[in-house]
């Protein structure tokens, strides 16, 4: 019920933001595909959106941010490039989050700008490259800012699309500017216990198929090498369909103090489907519990579907993970773990399989009546939402 979870604010618009012209595409290799009506077009909406979302959803969520949504007012002057954001372009933000005593984790965003050459960070161009260390430090800057303002710490994660479509003649130079200008970011003053900035690696997207530069091995050795400083990230879409992620993350707390998730559902591909209860979610949730390392993993959901209610599929998303958490919590670890510490596989494989059929429905209702919410109510809510609200947009 305490452990913050970040909703990511990127569904309720398919990851446009509100720095660029609405028409502009989404670029950096990731797609999303649908056309449900009622995205959120201005960043009232958003907010809005957000607090029905927020009224269905049990436990402690937390906002996440792209530095694509800044607010732009006659108050704070305008629009301003992404190199030159400050942190009074996230003034609006820290106001809904204060009034609702919310958290927010933060990311620049290295893609869907002109700017892009379209590598960012890795950019054989020293204009290009400087451009994006300097929109690096000037997030480190707003990441602080809100960490300090919310009393909560920030995750600021790095994650960029470069790469390339076809086969390479220099796979070591993108990675040696890439790591260069993170060095660059990263040198802007912070206070690690504040600010938690990640490296989120990927194995390819759409139109970069033959080559990442931020691949696994390239963020998990610099995460390796910068442990005083950073954090690895690790999204569940990103890596070949037979890895899983929830392997990784036992094997992750065994030398980083705190990891990074983007929980995501990656069908055949990166696909970012709504996260549902489905296996692979409930292991990486049982090995974040029997590791004992709730407050070592900070948990943030990456997904973005068009193609449905935007609300219910933050909702289901949000909820999903927190069953998967409770599930896990409601599983007797410690008696499995001597199980398997004594050989017994057989028993070992009969209790497993016995947990699965406990009434875990039951406690999962009370868990919703005792944070406020039902398991019942909230999609004849979110039809009324749609109904009065969303329908309504154009
Ligand atoms: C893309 C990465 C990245 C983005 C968000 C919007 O494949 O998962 O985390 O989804 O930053
Ligand atoms: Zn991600």
């Amino acid at each position: 019920k305490a452990v913050p979870i970040s909703l990511h604010c990127w569904q309720g618009d398919d990851v446009r933001g509100f720095d660029t012209a609405p028409s502009k595409p989404l670029t950096g290799g990731i797609q999303t595909t649908g056309s449900y009506p009622g995205r959120a077009r201005t960043p009232g909406e958003l907010m809005a959106d957000i607090d029905q979302v927020l009224r269905l959803i049990p436990g402690t969520p937390k906002l996440n941010l792209h530095a694509s949504y800044a607010v732009f007012n006659e108050e704070n002057g305008g629009w301003v490039d992404r190199d030159k954001l400050e942190p009074k372009h996230f003034a609006p933000w820290v106001e809904f989050c204060k009034a609702r005593g919310l958290g927010c984790d933060f990311n620049p965003t290295f893609f869907s700008h002109p700017k892009c050459d379209p590598l960012t960070l890795a950019s054989p161009s020293e204009e290009t490259r400087q451009f994006w260390i300097s929109h690096g430090k000037a997030c480190i800057r707003i990441s602080q800012y809100l960490a300090r303002e919310l009393g909560q710490s920030c995750t600021m994660n790095i994650w960029t699309g470069d790469g390339f479509k076809d086969i390479p003649a220099d796979r070591m130079g993108p990675r040696m500017r890439y790591r260069q200008s993170i060095d660059e970011i990263l040198s802007e003053p912070y206070d690690f216990r504040l600010v938690k900035p990640c490296v989120e690696s990927k194995v390819f997207g759409i139109g970069v198929e033959a080559y990442t530069v931020g691949s696994a091995e390239f963020a998990l050795s610099y995460a390796a090498m910068n442990r005083e400083r950073c954090i690895p990230l690790l999204d569940n879409g990103h890596y070949h369909p037979t890895e899983v992620v929830s392997d990784k993350i036992p094997a992750l707390l065994a030398f980083f103090p705190e990891i990074a998730l983007h929980i995501t559902r990656p069908v055949r591909w990166d696909s970012d489907h709504v996260v549902l209860f489905d296996d692979e979610t409930r292991e990486m949730a049982k090995e974040i519990v029997r590791s004992d390392a709730l407050r070592r993993v900070h948990m943030a959901l990456d997904y973005f579907d068009a193609g449905i209610n935007r609300i219910s599929a933050w909702t289901v998303g949000f909820r999903s993970w927190q069953k998967a958490l409770l599930f896990a919590l409601c599983m007797p670890h410690e008696e499995l773990k001597r199980l398997q510490d004594a050989g017994n596989w057989t028993e070992l494989m009969v209790r497993q399989e016995a947990v699965k059929m406990l009434p875990f429905g039951d406690v999962w209702s009370e868990y919703c009546r005792s944070c406020g919410t039902s398991e019942e109510g909230w999609f004849a809510q979110v039809k009324r939402y749609e109904a009065e609200v969303l329908a309504k947009r154009g």
